[in-house]
C-alpha cells in the first residue's frame, strides 16, 4: 500500500449519480507560516527588524476559505512568525492539534525551515501528510517534492486544486488529476496536469482572516493600527526581465471594485484600520483603479491603505483620486538610478520619468516608498553608486537590495 494511501472514509451515490464522499472522521488541515530560524540569507539588520511589524499570510488565508467552501475538512492557519513560535512550541501545536496533514508555504529563503516543520510533524505522526506551495514550488517542483519528509508539493495558485486534492484523498488513484501536483510515485515522481491561473476572481471566497490571529498583524506606516493584506488582481503584463512573476502570470486578471471594496468593508468591519493591497501593479487597469477609489470614498470608508504601482500608469487624476479615498502611500520599484540599466533590465522606463512621478505623488501629498536593486549582472561600481546617489539625493524612503538570481526569470536566457 503506497504511503499517501489513507482510511476514513466512506462514499455513496447522489441523485444525479455522482459520488458523494462523507468523512468518517473529522479530518484536519494545519496550514503554516514558517518561522525563520535558518534563513537563506539574512535580510537585514536586526536593528532595523524591531520596527517591521508583521505581515498576513495571505495566500494561506485564501487557501483556508477554499477549504472550508468547498470540502469537510477543518482547517487553521499558524503563522510561526508573528505568533513567534519556536521549533518546540511547533512541535506541541502539532501534538495537540494531531493533524491529517499540514501545508507550508515556501518562500526559498525560508526552506530550511520549511523542511525543519516537515520532519517535526513527521516526528510527531509519520501518517501527517506533509503538502508544500508558494513562491519556491512554482519554481522547484521536483526539486522539493524529491525531500523524504515532504509528501506533495502543489504548484500555481492552489485555492481550487488543493481543496481538490483534499476531496480526492482517500482516491489515491486520482491524485494525478490534480492540477499542479507533484508525488513520489512507484517508479519516480508523478505530476498533475498544468495548473491554469484562476480567472474568475471574483468568484473566489474573500481570504478567510478569522483562519487565525488577525489582530497579530500592524505596519510601521500604519502606525500600530491593525493591518491586513489585500490583493485585488494577479498576473503583471511588465516583462522585467528579472522578475519571476511574469512566468507565473503574465495574463493580469482583476477583481471587479465593487468585489474589492466589499473585502474592504469586511476588514473594516473586523477593526482593521490599514490595507496594504499587494497587487504587483494596482494601477494597470486605470479605469478599474479610479473605480475603487471612488468606491470608498462614495462608502466613506476611513481606513488608510497603500498601493505598489509600475511608474507608467501614474497620472494626476489618478493620484488625486487616491488621496481622496485615503491612500496613504505608493511603493515604485525603480531599481536603478542609471539609465543604461534600467533598459537592459527592460524596465520601460527612465530615471528621468521616475524621478517626475515620485514627485508628483508626493506633491499630492501621498507618501512614496522606492525600490533599487544593486548587483545586476553586467553592473559596474559606478553604476552602482550612480544608484545609491540617486536615491539619497532625491528619495526619503527607499529599500537597495542585492540582486537575487532565479532559474525562471528571463535573465536566465539573457546575453549582453
Ligand atoms: C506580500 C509579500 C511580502 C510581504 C508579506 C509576506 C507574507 N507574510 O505573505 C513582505 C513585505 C513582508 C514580504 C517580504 C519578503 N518577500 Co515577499 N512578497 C509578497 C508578494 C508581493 C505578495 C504575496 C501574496 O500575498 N500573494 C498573494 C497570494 C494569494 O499568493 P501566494 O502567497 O503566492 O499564495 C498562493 C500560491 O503561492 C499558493 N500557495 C501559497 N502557500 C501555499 C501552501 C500550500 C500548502 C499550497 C498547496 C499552496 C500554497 O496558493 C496561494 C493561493 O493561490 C509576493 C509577490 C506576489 N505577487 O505574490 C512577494 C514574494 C512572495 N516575496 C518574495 C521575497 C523574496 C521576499 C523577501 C525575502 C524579500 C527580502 N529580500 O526581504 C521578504 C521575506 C519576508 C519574510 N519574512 O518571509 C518573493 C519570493 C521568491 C521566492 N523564490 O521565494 C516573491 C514571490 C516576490 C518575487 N517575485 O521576488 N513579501
Ligand atoms: S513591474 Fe514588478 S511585478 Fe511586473 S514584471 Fe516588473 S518587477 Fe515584475
Amino acid at each position: 500500500m503506497p504511503a499517501y494511501s489513507l482510511e476514513g472514509s466512506i462514499t455513496s451515490v447522489g441523485i444525479d449519480g455522482t459520488r458523494i464522499r462523507h468523512l468518517q472522521k473529522n479530518m484536519k488541515i494545519l496550514l503554516f507560516y514558517p518561522l525563520e530560524e535558518n534563513l537563506i540569507d539574512t535580510a537585514m539588520p536586526k536593528i532595523l527588524e524591531k520596527g517591521v511589524g508583521f505581515s498576513p499570510p495571505l495566500g494561506l488565508f485564501y487557501l483556508a476559505a477554499g477549504i472550508k467552501k468547498n470540502t469537510e475538512w477543518e482547517v487553521k492557519v499558524i503563522d510561526c512568525l508573528a505568533e513567534k513560535l519556536t521549533y518546540d512550541r511547533i512541535r506541541a501545536r502539532i501534538e495537540t492539534e494531531h493533524p491529517d496533514a499540514i501545508g507550508v508555504t515556501v518562500m526559498t529563503h525560508q526552506l530550511i525551515d520549511c523542511l525543519e516543520i516537515a520532519k517535526i510533524a513527521k516526528g510527531v505522526d509519520a501518517k501527517i501528510q506533509v503538502i508544500f506551495g508558494g513562491p519556491h514550488i512554482h519554481m522547484y517542483p521536483i526539486e522539493t517534492v524529491a525531500f523524504d519528509s515532504v509528501d506533495f508539493v502543489i504548484t500555481g495558485e492552489a485555492e481550487i486544486s488543493l481543496a481538490q486534492f483534499l476531496n480526492l484523498w482517500h482516491e489515491p488513484d486520482s491524485f494525478n488529476t490534480v492540477p499542479g501536483l507533484f508525488f513520489k510515485g512507484p517508479t519516480g515522481i508523478i505530476s498533475g496536469p498544468e495548473p491554469e491561473p484562476i480567472n474568475d476572481l471574483n468568484n473566489l471566497p474573500h481570504p478567510d482572516r478569522r483562519a487565525s490571529n488577525y489582530s497579530l498583524y500592524n505596519s510601521p506606516l500604519a502606525k500600530d493600527k491593525i493591518t491586513t493584506a489585500m490583493i485585488t488582481s494577479r498576473g503583471c503584463p511588465f516583462k522585467c526581465v528579472f522578475c519571476n512573476r511574469p512566468n507565473l502570470g503574465k495574463v493580469f486578471r482583476a477583481r471587479s471594485a465593487d468585489d474589492v471594496v466589499n473585502e474592504m468593508q469586511e476588514c473594516e468591519e473586523l477593526g482593521i484600520r490599514y490595507i496594504k493591497v499587494y497587487d504587483d501593479t494596482f494601477t494597470v487597469d486605470r479605469a478599474r483603479a479610479l473605480a475603487i477609489c471612488r468606491e470608498i470614498t462614495r462608502r466613506k470608508l476611513r481606513m488608510g491603505w497603500d498601493i505598489r504601482a509600475h511608474i507608467n500608469t501614474i497620472d494626476a487624476d489618478l493620484l488625486a483620486a487616491l488621496k481622496k479615498s485615503n491612500c496613504k502611500l505608493i511603493s515604485y520599484g525603480i531599481e536603478s538610478g542609471n539609465n543604461e540599466v534600467l533598459k537592459r533590465l527592460q524596465k520601460g522606463i527612465t530615471k528621468e520619468k521616475a524621478m517626475e512621478i515620485v514627485n508628483l505623488t508626493k506633491k499630492t501629498g501621498i507618501q512614496t516608498l522606492v525600490y533599487f536593486m544593486i548587483g545586476c549582472p553586467g553592473e559596474t561600481q559606478e553604476q552602482i553608486l550612480e544608484t545609491i546617489e540617486f536615491a539619497k539625493r532625491s528619495i526619503r524612503i527607499f529599500a537597495i537590495s542585492p540582486f537575487w538570481f532565479h532559474s525562471h526569470i528571463r535573465l536566465y536566457i539573457w546575453k549582453a
